[in-house]
């Protein structure tokens, strides 16, 4: 089986060098301009080797710039995300995008950022399937070299992708990709002018939390409690944006404190007493929101206050007074705070005086 498209090409370059040896007896001393030539030309088997005695002269003047014989195309570096956690896979698509049928191809070398990411496995692009050689993965150098492939057809004529390299990521940082010495030939064979694109992530560990206040699931918590806290910790130290939510009475999240730019430390939301919307003996829901530029933590908790959910006045007693305040408050509509909708339906009418004046003590 012919494992490699490239050892063609040195066959055809070492026959034309011998015929021009044969041909032309004095081909010593000008011997690497030839075999300059026939790099640059191998497959141009029409051009006639031409030699000079003196080097000091110009020795191709009538020479034609060297015909594009193959067609261009861009190959690149896609990585299946621009962010990824330390620990995790993630794989990188190596493209071609060509304006002609491709024939097959070859990455000399890859580069990629030493120690920041560990390549695993190289696997082909549905078109290459055929005749594909993985090439070889040194993860202390950071270099994959000599994937090689070539098909017996279709020869793909569109963007498509060559090859997929799984990594995963060992350390937070800047991971580069970068695409080194290519060939890609057309389907006959000629090189194709090739413009690389290469390709960085960040790799890095999201934020963590912990010490939530109050603890979450508590019951019989303060009305209101004291505050609302939380420790926030990045171990690559970046940069943080903190939010602390609260899901109101008509369950919408609004965001009652944020702090951005921060490091790691303890943040809160310390409610005024006149936060009455606190009800007595209710369950409430808030979450804190951290985001490290790359990945949000996000954790929701609960708590359960203690207390009456008709002690309207929060006083720790229920008495004819809140019966009294939910009564003067009996028409409202659109219910700002939620206290005076004891029964919680939307609407604060008799029926919840009602109810408050059932529940006194
Ligand atoms: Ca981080
Ligand atoms: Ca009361
Ligand atoms: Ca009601």
């Amino acid at each position: 089986m012919q494992k490699n498209l490239f050892r063609k090409t040195i066959i055809v370059a070492t026959a034309i060098l011998l015929a021009g040896a044969s041909i032309i007896p004095n081909i010593s001393g000008n011997i690497e301009q030839n075999i300059s030539l026939i790099d640059n030309d191998i497959n141009d088997k029409s051009r006639e080797l031409k030699t000079s005695p003196d080097s000091e002269i110009d020795h191709f003047p009538n020479e034609k710039p060297i015909e594009k014989l193959g067609g261009s195309a861009h190959m690149g570096v896609k990585p299946s995300s621009p962010y990824v956690i330390v620990g995790q896979e993630f794989n990188i698509s190596i493209y071609i995008d060509p304006d002609e049928a491709v024939g097959g191809w070859e990455i000399f070398q890859l580069n990629f950022t030493q120690g920041k990411v560990e390549a695993t496995e190289v696997l082909p692009g549905s078109y290459w399937t055929d005749y594909f050689d993985a090439g070889n993965i040194d993860n202390t150098q950071g270099t994959i070299t000599t994937i090689q492939t070539w098909t017996n057809g279709s020869y793909p004529n569109i963007n498509h992708t060559a090859c997929v390299i799984n990594f995963t990521a060992l350390k937070s940082g800047i991971c580069s990709f970068e695409i080194g010495r290519i060939q890609v030939n057309n389907a006959t064979f000629y090189d194709m002018d090739v413009t690389t694109h290469n390709a960085t992530i960040l790799t890095t560990t999201p934020p963590i939390v912990s010490n939530e206040y109050p603890v979450d699931t508590s019951i019989n918590a303060l009305r209101p409690p004291s505050e609302l806290s939380i420790d926030v910790q990045d171990s690559d130290e970046d940069s943080m944006d903190v939010y602390i939510r609260w899901k109101n009475h008509n369950s919408e999240w609004i965001t009652i404190a944020s702090y951005t730019g921060v490091s790691n430390g303890t943040y809160n939301f310390i409610p005024s007493y006149e936060n009455d919307w606190i009800w007595g003996n209710t369950t409430y829901t808030w979450s804190v929101n951290i985001s490290d530029g790359a990945f949000w933590t996000n954790e929701t908790y609960s708590f359960t206050t203690g207390g009456s959910r008709f002690d309207v006045s929060n006083n720790d007693l229920v008495n004819f007074q809140d019966a009294g305040q939910v009564w003067v408050h009996r028409s409202s509509e659109a219910v700002y705070d939620g206290l005076y909708d004891v029964s919680n339906d939307g609407q604060v009418n008799f029926q919840d005086a009602g109810l408050t004046w059932i529940n006194r003590e």
